[in-house]
């Protein structure tokens, strides 16, 4: 089982190795993974979202170098990239070290000045998850970067300049969720986003409910061709309905009326997928007043009609994913599960009644293990803050 960040954290050991392995004192920086407790595939499409920082993240130790040389180690990759600061790979190259890169090439771009440096990241955010390891690296090296150049970017700036490192640099067609969530997050809060405004608001997660995430261990991945296809559905779809309404900009304009009147007109996959896309953003507002409003009912209500929505008409689940929300569903203590993340495998997301968790998450181990043979992986999660400095002075 993965070590929690605050483990990470209070060890020092990040440090540590940034200290062995290039001789300098570092400064320090988390960004946090996160859990998506409804609104999938929205953000693309301008809609809403409601994910959770998690206590999972990425350390970042940086210091800077007189060499004009670039290095960034990867502790869990055991393995280091080095460049001449003028000499950086203008686009990624399909590796780990494109995350990074990317962010420095991004800050680049923005004009900002980061002289040449050393780099550590370790993070304890299961990769291929669907939690969002790669947000947290590029947010934690855009925090480390950032301070080593001695500048300062709002936290909004800071996440669209990690999703454009992730685009562009990556090549990797994210929307803006995961890295906005790993900037803004608040402890024991969900996030309300509106992905096209980026107006937001956080809504406290009551102290007796739990955030259970279980791992399917079937390994998810946007950088895979099925995301992109989903994507470019909900765009083939946006155009059909922007013949007749101009003003649709984004999916997140039409209605669901909208699609009663021009669905037709698209293939009967497109069609599914925009119906997701228009329903999902409608569930996710009434998650978002059903969470304030104490009312978990209607949230977890709200939860399996997303989860059979993206199962459905989006086709983004799996078999595995399927199972592990049916088998949530019969044991007591569950409030809602669905399949979190960027979908075909990766997590699903339980929200569980506290006295009943250590029962929920033993028995759903169990009974996923007999269901499908494949022993999974269950955290004990916290919304947890977005990311921030590390204190450097602990040993
Ligand atoms: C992945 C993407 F990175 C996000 O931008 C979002 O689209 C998500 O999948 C699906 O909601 O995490």
């Amino acid at each position: 089982m993965p070590e929690k960040a605050e483990n990470l954290q209070a060890d020092g050991l990040v440090r540590e190795i940034h200290e062995r392995h290039f001789g300098a004192g570092p400064k320090m920086f988390l960004a946090p993974g996160r859990v998506n407790l409804i609104g999938e595939h929205t953000d693309y499409a301008g809609g809403f979202v409601m994910p959770a920082a998690i206590d999972f993240g990425t350390l970042a130790a940086v210091s800077p170098r007189q060499d004009g040389q670039i290095e960034v180690w990867s502790e869990n990759f055991a393995e280091g990239v080095t460049y001449a600061a003028d000499a950086l790979p203008n686009r990624g190259k399909r590796h780990w070290s494109d995350y990074p890169l990317g962010v420095l090439w991004a800050l680049r771009e923005a004009g900002v000045d980061v002289p040449p440096f050393s780099l550590t990241l370790q993070g304890d955010v299961p990769v291929g998850a669907g939690l969002s390891s790669s947000a947290s690296v590029e947010v934690a090296t855009a925090f480390a970067l950032l301070d080593v150049a001695g500048a300062s970017m709002a936290r909004v700036e800071i996440a669209k300049l990690c999703q454009r490192a992730e685009n562009v640099y990556a090549d990797s067609s994210c929307g803006i969720m995961d890295q906005f969530i790993a900037c803004h997050g608040a402890e024991d809060h969900a996030l309300l986003l509106d992905c096209r405004s980026l107006e937001f608001r956080l809504a406290p997660i009551p102290r007796h409910v739990k955030l259970v995430i279980a791992n399917t261990m079937v390994r998810h991945s946007v950088a895979g061709g099925e995301y992109g296809t989903r994507r470019a559905e909900v765009e083939e779809g946006t155009a059909i309905l922007r013949r007749h309404r101009p003003e649709i900009a984004l999916l997140r304009d039409a209605t669901p009326e909208d699609l009663e009147e021009w669905g037709s007109e698209m293939p009967d996959n497109v069609l599914r997928r925009c119906r997701h896309i228009i329903t999902e953003n409608l569930r996710t507002a009434a998650a978002a007043d059903a969470l304030e409003a104490g009312n978990l009912k209607k949230l977890g209500d709200l939860m399996a009609a997303a989860h059979m929505s993206y199962r459905d008409d989006f086709e983004a689940s799996c078999v595995e994913a399927d199972t592990m929300v049916d088998l949530a569903q019969r044991l007591p203590g569950l409030i809602g599960a669905r399949l979190t993340g960027g979908g075909f495998g990766g997590c699903t997301v339980n929200l569980v009644e506290e006295e009943q968790a250590a029962e929920f998450t033993a028995r759903l181990g169990q009974d996923y293990r007999r269901a499908t043979g494949i022993e999974p992986e269950i955290y004990d999660c916290r919304a947890s803050a977005g990311a921030h400095a590390v204190e450097n002075s602990r040993r």
